[in-house]
């Protein structure tokens, strides 16, 4: 068995791991000990990226071409893919000008795949068209730190989340996306309980669980809260005059902008008690130090920079920034949203932190490229870049390792826009994706575990990926197409130069990125590849430097031409799409605990389903009642742009007037797109950040009779492979007004679908039965009634195991039978169908030790705290994922 070091692919933690395998398999994942973003400890996530690599089913292994318009796709080999995206591309260049071609990137990309794609479109084609998927993520925060503080990037660092004294959770539910930093953080609270946590987020999440102060505002409105915390501190004295005298500058306006925003309107805005209000204020002013940590519930909001912005001028009015445990922190979502912004790949930027607005750093940046210049007309951000491929502005689009079919706002206006293109080039790990549906062509990448370079983490830090087996079938690691494309386009546009793309590793890619970065904010002159494979260093690492930098602007010196930072007197604007009569709710999304994005990965893994196995839309009790709803019930969500239905969640975790649903759901588990069908493209107007956090929404009771639920062991179907089966099913769910797959079970993997229609589609449940391998047989049970429109069928494997069934006309038993699959069948087979005692879903609160809710639920009714739930059930013991849930249903069973 090798041991090959590497960083885990999901969220900007970075955490370090240890990849076991054999000659060609991952067996195993680790927590790298030696790694300083999480010594050794993984999140669920992280701990289940073996099992997210086990198969080769809907891996993209070939490449795929569609020789003519209307055909389908067929496999062909790289020359002839390789040949076509760079031939089309160059014939659209050479018609219709460098901008009718873009390039969708990610976040997920290594340094190195981004530096030669950013290179490949600004230094070769001569189109500043590149943006990414940090557009939907990170742009806020850039455009916030840029405006305020001068440069890009945290100032602060990991460590900070130990020395803090009052920690500010804005708009980040951290229990779930950040888990291991979350981790770190109860760890110091628990050592020091005078720490105050207070968290503001329109949710009741299990972050906010954990807090000493939930100001559960209405979405949209942290700027007015801000503003209305700085108007308090000021009233009492713990503004720091010192500090913005001596490092600041817009101070007075400031001051007298939020004048007007007193507690008590501020409180009526927001939706809170003005005394928690006047506490939270009192709390960071007061504090010895003052750390905000904040994500999406800031970044993606029409006035995501303005909350960044206003969020910033908290901690320069109060000095809490530049010193141990202070400052604002912006946490990156993606393994490398750092990185991407590090090389310049997003359409408004320029490598290593220049600006394509700047004709100097454009001279600069062709210099050090040897081109004769980078264009100075802006590329288009991701919400009008694919407006202007729906005009047929942009006709070849490339996207690369994001799933903008499922990500984007506006589902139905993106999927126009990739109907519409002339060139959609798909570089995808996955052939299952609903972007690559749309694919003229697709480009296997190799993915985690087959790859290799650097990335960068939320405080700074390089560390570097490493292959630990090869790549499966013909893919290719994402730099090297992006380089025999650039090769091929070069040939064209640039015969007889030498070329712009000599790599024939990463290492190559490094240095020359390095060399970008001299003399920058980000200068990591003093760092060498080799170095990085056992020190992960943060930035900026100079030429003379021993060590990576761990705070910014210790000395007060912004990185502003002034060297001053900078306030910004912003004021509340409410979110772009106001509720009425006929759009009543504010939806608002986000993440769930075990699942990643578009599950392309996560989705692999049937255990990490069963912390939330269906899709939902969360509605506060009053709001059900006053409606009628009951838990379960089916939900038409529309918005102005679309709707898509799913069931209903009943918590009071979201507030009244407020509905919640998770981003991951899309078509590989659903028969919609998921909740970005109704989600709204309004964009910030500073960053072009689309709000993906609110839309107004319609929800009313989906008529739908007729019922279905099929659930399947694949003992004897798909080979064994639970995977095949679910890519056998997902064809299926389209013709269907709903439909949800999923899976679950750890030793006894499940595909469970649920389905709902006015009835049943003409042919469908012959299709199902094919697909489930429920043909009439011996081992095969029908019950049918016609005149209710009844049809049940039950399998069983030779050896009397209940094998799968489907129900179509009448679902109930199923949860009950879903109880016994895997296990024999005693007793007459005929009283399969008699409906067993209704089981309540049980959900697996712990993955690492996989226990249920109800043995937690049985253990807290006798008095049992998250202590004694360690030492009894093991849960929260292992990875740690579940302790704020667990402290969330010791809490919960207080109130009761
Ligand atoms: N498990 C898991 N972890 C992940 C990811 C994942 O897919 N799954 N993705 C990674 C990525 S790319 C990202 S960007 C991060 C995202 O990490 P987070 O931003 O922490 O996660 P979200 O759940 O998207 O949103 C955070 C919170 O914002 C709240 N919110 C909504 N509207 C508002 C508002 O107006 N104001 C405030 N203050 N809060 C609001 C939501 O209720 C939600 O609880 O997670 C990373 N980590
Ligand atoms: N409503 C709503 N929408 C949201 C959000 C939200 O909170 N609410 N959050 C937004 C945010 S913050 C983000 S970051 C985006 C994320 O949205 P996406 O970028 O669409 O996220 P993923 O599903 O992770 O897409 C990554 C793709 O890359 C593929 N892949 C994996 N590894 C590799 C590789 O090595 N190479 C290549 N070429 N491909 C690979 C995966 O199969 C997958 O298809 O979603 C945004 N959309
Ligand atoms: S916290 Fe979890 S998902 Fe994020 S990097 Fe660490 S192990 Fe991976
Ligand atoms: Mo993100």
């Amino acid at each position: 068995m090798a041991i090959t070091r590497s960083t885990c692919c999901y969220c900007g933690v970075g955490c370090g791991v240890l990849i076991e395998s054999t000659a060609d398999q991952i067996t195993g994942v680790q927590g790298d000990p030696a790694h300083p973003a999480n010594w050794g400890q993984l999140c669920t996530k992280g701990l289940s990226l073996a099992q997210s690599a086990a198969s080769l089913t809907n891996r993209a292994l070939y490449p795929e071409l569609r020789l003519t318009r209307d055909a389908l796709r067929e496999r062909v080999d790289w020359a002839m893919a390789l040949d076509s995206v760079a031939e089309r591309f160059a014939d659209i260049i050479e018609q219709h000008g460098p901008d009718a071609v873009a390039f969708y990137v990610s976040g997920q990309l290594l340094t190195e795949d981004y530096y030669v794609f950013n290179k490949l479109a600004k230094g070769l084609v001569g189109t500043n068209n590149i943006d990414t998927n940090s557009r939907l993520c990170m742009s806020s925060a850039v455009t916030g730190y840029k405006m305020a503080l001068g440069a890009d990037g945290p100032p602060t660092c990991y460590d900070d989340l130990e020395a803090a004294h009052t920690v500010l959770f804005a708009g980040s539910n951290m229990a779930y996306a950040h888990p291991v930093l979350f981790r770190r953080l109860a760890a110091a609270k628990a050592a020091n309980p005078a720490v105050k946590w207070i968290v503001i987020d329109p949710r009741r999440t299990d972050t906010a669980v954990m807090a000493d102060l939930h100001l559960q505002i209405q979405p949209g409105t942290d700027v007015a809260l801000f503003n209305g915390m700085l108007h308090h501190l000021l009233w009492e004295g713990l503004a720091d005059p010192q500090f913005i005298a001596a490092h600041t500058t817009g101070f007075a306006e400031l001051k007298t902008m939020v004048r007007d925003y007193t507690p008590k309107m501020v409180a009526e805005i927001c939706g809170i008690l003005e005394e928690d209000l006047r506490l939270a204020a009192e709390w960071f002013g007061a504090s010895p130090a003052a750390l905000s940590l904040y994500c999406m519930g800031l970044n993606q909001s029409s006035h995501g920079t303005d909350k960044n912005l206003a969020l910033i001028n908290l901690h320069l009015a109060t000095g809490q920034i530049g010193k141990p445990g202070a400052g604002p922190f912006s946490l990156t979502g993606q393994p490398n949203a750092m990185g991407g912004r590090e090389v310049g790949g997003m359409a408004t930027m320029l490598a290593a932190h220049r600006d394509i607005a700047n004709a100097e750093h454009r001279a600069e940046v062709a210099a050090l490229w040897g081109v004769d210049s980078v264009s100075a007309q802006p590329g288009l951000p991701a919400i009008a870049m694919f407006d202007a491929i729906k005009a047929g502005k942009i006709k070849a689009i490339w996207i690369v390792c994001s799933n903008p079919a499922h990500s984007l706002p506006n589902l139905a206006h993106v999927r126009l826009a990739l109907g519409a293109a002339e060139l959609v080039v798909v570089q995808d790990a996955f052939i299952n994706t609903d972007t690559v549906a749309f694919a003229d062509v697709v480009l296997p990448a190799s993915s985690w575990g087959e790859k290799s370079g650097t990335v960068t983490n939320s405080e700074r830090r390089i560390s570097r990926v490493n292959a630990a087996v090869a790549a499966p079938g013909e893919a290719k690691a994402d730099w090297e197409i992006a380089v025999a494309v650039a090769q091929r386009i070069e040939a064209r546009l640039r015969p007889d130069k030498p070329t712009l793309f000599p790599y024939v590793d990463t290492e190559m890619i490094f240095n020359e990125h390095r060399l970008l970065t001299q003399g920058r904010d980000l200068d990591i002159s003093g760092l060498s590849y080799a170095q990085l494979a056992t020190s992960p260093q943060q930035w900026p690492f100079p030429a003379d430097a021993s060590h990576g930098q761990a705070r910014r602007y210790t000395d007060g010196v912004f990185a502003t031409h002034d060297g001053k930072a900078h306030f910004h007197a912003v004021q509340y604007l409410p979110v772009a799409e106001a509720t009425n009569s006929r759009f009543p709710f504010h939806l608002i999304t986000g993440r769930l605990r075990d699942q990643w994005h578009g599950m392309s990965r996560t989705g692999r893994v049937p255990a990490l389903f069963e912390h939330s196995a269906e899709p939902a839309l969360t509605m506060h009790p009053l709001d059900a009642e006053r409606r009628s709803l009951k838990a379960g019930d089916l939900l038409k969500v529309s918005s102005k742009r679309g709707s898509l239905i799913l069931p209903l969640d009943i918590a009071d975790s979201v507030a009244s007037g407020t509905v919640f649903a998770a981003m991951h759901w899309n078509g590989q588990f659903l028969n919609s797109g998921g909740i970005n069908e109704v989600c709204s493209s309004a964009v910030d107007a500073k960053s072009a950040q689309p709000e993906l956090k609110h839309a107004a929404v319609r929800v009313e009771k989906a008529e739908l009779p007729w019922r279905l639920v099929a659930a399947m062991s694949v003992e004897d179907v798909a080979g064994g492979d639970i995977l095949a089966l679910h890519a056998i099913v997902q064809p299926l769910l389209q013709a269907c007004a709903y439909a949800s797959v999923s899976l679950q079970g750890r030793e006894n993997p499940l595909l469970v679908l649920r389905v709902a229609d006015m009835a049943a589609p003409e042919g469908w449940l012959e299709r199902l039965f094919t697909a489930l391998q429920l043909q009439p047989s011996a081992n095969v049970l029908q019950y049918q009634d016609a005149k209710r429109g009844v049809i049940k069928r039950v399998a069983w494997s030779d050896d009397a195991v209940l094998r799968g069934f489907v129900l179509a006309g009448d679902i109930a038993g199923s949860a009950a039978l879903i109880a016994q699959l895997g296990l024999v069948w005693t007793g007459p087979r005929i009283r399969v169908f008699t409906p067993g005692q209704a089981v309540a879903n049980d959900r697996v609160i712990c993955q690492c030790l996989y226990v249920r809710e109800s043995r937690i639920l049985a253990e807290v009714t006798q008095g049992a705290d998250v202590a004694q739930l360690k030492a009894k059930l093991g849960c929260g013991s292992v990875c740690g994922s579940c302790i704020p849930e667990l402290t969330r249903l010791c809490q919960t069973a207080l109130v009761c």
